[in-house]
This record gives structure tokens, C-alpha cells and sequence, in this order.
């Protein structure tokens, strides 16, 4: 009797102290707001799959807002606030500029489609966070539930934007230490990484590495170069693939293509440069299974970055400006 008791209390003691020592306690996954907006999901998706059956890139470029929000005093929709007069937004740092980021659009209308639903409910924070797991699985990728009950920050920091979001002539060293800063390993880092295989990117990002570096195919070089001049200045905005061969599917090429020396960025292919990652890179080029396991649960721990909760922050009525 005694013992079945003292047994008792212990299960029900480490309950509570699993429960207090999970990181994520603070996220309500994912019922968050079943009662005060029930449909939140069903619209997001709704709308997000508009959007991509009209333009698939729009998966790939909300996928990377969500990346640079978080990034960035955790995942609190700083990054989807304009600029005012008294006050910078994040659009300006280098990684963003000049539209680099893009897919506000899409977000302004979620959030108009949700407000109608169930207004000064849902923050632009969660809506960012649904709206990028949606965009990968529209595209063929994984799917996963999203921990929910983020709220909007009231400021955001292009200083940080510009410390914290990584860029694409970074060495392996830097973006493990970018990735560090953020509580993400270097396994994370490279399942992460992965996003890379939807979306494009411009000739000013990837000009030194197609013509300067020698770790890359040179046929596939060859291919870059036709539509990226050396000189800079000269077509700093045409676009490539990110995966040449797939750049609408979520799919693992992006591993196949790093093995065979066809990564874009110089920062993709210091993913398989003869260093730590070599090994991880062939796996998942080979188990794609494996990738959209991987990719899905760092999803999860990027998306629990530094959460506003409680009466922290706001719920946004416009995403684009601070209450
Ligand atoms: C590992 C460090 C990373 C670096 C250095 C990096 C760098 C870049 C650069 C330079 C571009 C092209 C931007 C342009 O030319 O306008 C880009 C695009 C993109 N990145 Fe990353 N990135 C990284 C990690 C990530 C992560 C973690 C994700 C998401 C999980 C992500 C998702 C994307 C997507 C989807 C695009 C294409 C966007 C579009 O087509 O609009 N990136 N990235
Ligand atoms: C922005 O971030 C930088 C770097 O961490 C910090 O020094 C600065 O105080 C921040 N600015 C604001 C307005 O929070
Ligand atoms: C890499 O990190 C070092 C040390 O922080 C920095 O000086 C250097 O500019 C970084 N290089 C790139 C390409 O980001
Ligand atoms: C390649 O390296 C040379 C020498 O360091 C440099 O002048 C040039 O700007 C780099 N980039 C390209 C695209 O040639
Ligand atoms: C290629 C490029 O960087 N173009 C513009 C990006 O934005 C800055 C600031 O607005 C402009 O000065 C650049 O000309």
C-alpha cells in the first residue's frame, strides 16, 4: 500500500517536472485557438494555397520570412513591419533589402481573411508560423503541427537583422556559431539548410562562388554564368534556382546537388566541403525520409524561438504596424 503510494506520487512528481522542464510549455500545441478562432488553420491554408497555385515561389519566400523573423528576437513578426518615421523595421538590413524578402502581400491577406473571421484574435506571429509549414507542404515537403500562441512585438531591430541572419558567402564556422547563437545545432543547421531546395535567389549572392570558387561542377558553373554577368552591377537581380532541378518541389535535392558539387550559394556548398556535415549531407541525400523528419522537428524548435506569450507584445490588427 505504502509503496504503491510513495510510487504514485513519484510518476506524478516527474510528470510535473517534465512538464516544467519542456522549453516549449509556453506554446499551447496546437488547440491554441480552438475556442477563440476555430477555422484560423483551414483559412491560412486556404489562402497560402491560392497563393502558391498562382506563384509556387511564394511557398519558398514565406518559408524564409518565417527564417528570418525568427532569427531575429525570436518568431514575434518584427520582420513584418514597415518602416515609419520614428522607427526602422528589419526590411532594410542587408539580407532583406531591396526586396530579398518578399511575400508581405500574402501575409496581409491571411491576416484580412482571419481578422473577418475572428478579429484581434490571432497574431501576425502565429499566422507567419502556419503559413510557412502550409508553403512546404503545398510544395510537396512535410508537414507538421505548429505550436501556437505567439504574440506581435512592438519593435523590431535591423541592427540584429544584420548580426543574426546569415549570408550566403558565410564559411561553415560562422553559421554554426549564427545557428549557435539561436540554440540550433549544427544537425539542425543542416536539415534546415534544406529550405533551399524551393525558391531562387539573385546573381549578387552567388557571383563570387560561381566564379571564383573551385569546389563547384563546372558545367553547372557554366550554367549560372550565362545568366550572371562577372561584372557587379550588371544583372545583380537575375534570378536562379536555388535546386536546378526543382526549385518548385520540396523535395531532397538539394542534399543530391551539394554532393555533386552544385550548390548555389558558397554557403550551401560549405554544407559538403570535406568537413563535419559531409556525412549528414549524403544521408539525407539518399533518405529523404530522414530530411523531412529532421527538416519538421527543427521547424518546430526554430518556431519556439523567444515566443512573446502571456500579455507580452500585442495581437497586431495590421501586421505591417505596431498597435
Ligand atoms: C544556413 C544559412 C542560410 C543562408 C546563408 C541563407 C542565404 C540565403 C540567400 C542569400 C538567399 C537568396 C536571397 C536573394 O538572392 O534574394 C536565400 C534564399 C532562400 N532561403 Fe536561405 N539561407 C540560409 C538558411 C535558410 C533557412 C534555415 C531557410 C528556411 C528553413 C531558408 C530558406 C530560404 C528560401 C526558401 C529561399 C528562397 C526564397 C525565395 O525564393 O523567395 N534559408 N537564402
Ligand atoms: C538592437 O540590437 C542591438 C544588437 O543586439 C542592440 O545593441 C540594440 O540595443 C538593439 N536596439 C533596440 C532598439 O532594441
Ligand atoms: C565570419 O565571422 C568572422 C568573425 O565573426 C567575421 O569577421 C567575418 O566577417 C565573417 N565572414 C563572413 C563571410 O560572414
Ligand atoms: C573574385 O576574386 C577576385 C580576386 O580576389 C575579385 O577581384 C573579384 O571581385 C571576385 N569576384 C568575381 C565575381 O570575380
Ligand atoms: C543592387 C542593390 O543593392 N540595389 C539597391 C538596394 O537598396 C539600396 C538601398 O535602398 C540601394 O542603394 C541599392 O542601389
Amino acid at each position: 500500500m505504502a509503496s504503491n503510494l510513495v510510487v504514485g506520487f513519484l510518476a506524478i512528481f516527474s510528470i510535473i517536472l517534465l512538464l516544467a522542464g519542456t522549453s516549449d510549455a509556453w506554446l499551447r500545441k496546437p488547440h491554441f485557438y480552438a475556442s477563440s478562432c476555430p477555422n484560423v488553420e483551414q483559412i491560412v491554408f486556404n489562402t497560402m494555397k491560392q497563393a502558391v497555385s498562382k506563384e509556387p515561389r511564394m511557398g519558398a519566400s514565406i518559408l524564409r520570412l518565417f527564417f528570418h523573423d525568427c532569427f531575429v528576437n525570436g518568431c514575434d513578426g518584427s520582420v513584418l513591419l514597415d518602416d515609419t518615421p520614428t522607427s526602422q523595421g528589419e526590411k532594410m538590413a542587408f539580407p532583406n533589402r531591396n526586396n530579398s524578402i518578399r511575400g508581405f502581400e500574402v501575409i496581409d491577406a491571411i491576416k484580412s481573411n482571419v481578422e473577418a473571421a475572428c478579429s484581434g484574435t490571432v497574431s501576425c506571429a502565429d499566422i507567419l508560423a502556419l503559413a510557412a509549414r502550409d508553403g512546404v507542404q503545398l510544395l510537396g515537403g512535410p508537414t507538421w503541427n505548429v505550436k501556437l500562441g505567439r504574440r506581435d512585438a512592438r519593435t523590431a531591430n535591423m541592427t540584429l537583422a544584420n548580426l543574426n541572419l546569415p549570408p550566403g558567402n558565410a564559411p561553415l564556422a560562422n553559421l554554426t556559431e549564427l545557428f549557435a547563437r539561436q540554440n540550433l545545432n549544427i544537425r539542425e543547421m543542416t536539415a534546415l539548410s534544406g529550405g533551399h531546395t524551393i525558391g531562387f535567389a539573385r546573381c549578387t549572392n552567388f557571383r563570387d562562388h560561381i566564379y571564383n570558387d573551385s569546389n563547384i561542377d563546372p558545367n553547372f558553373a557554366a550554367t549560372r554564368k550565362a545568366s550572371c554577368p562577372r561584372p557587379t552591377g550588371t544583372g545583380d537581380f537575375n534570378l536562379a534556382p536555388m535546386d536546378i532541378q526543382t526549385p518548385n518541389t520540396f523535395d531532397n535535392d538539394y542534399y543530391k546537388n551539394l554532393v555533386a558539387k552544385r550548390g548555389l550559394l558558397h554557403s550551401d556548398q560549405e554544407l559538403y566541403n570535406g568537413g563535419s556535415q559531409d556525412s549528414l549531407v549524403k544521408m539525407y541525400s539518399t533518405n529523404q525520409a530522414l530530411f523531412f523528419q529532421d527538416f519538421a522537428a527543427a521547424m518546430i524548435r526554430m518556431g519556439d524561438l523567444k515566443p512573446l506569450t502571456g500579455t507580452n507584445g500585442e495581437i497586431r490588427n495590421n501586421c505591417r504596424v505596431i498597435n
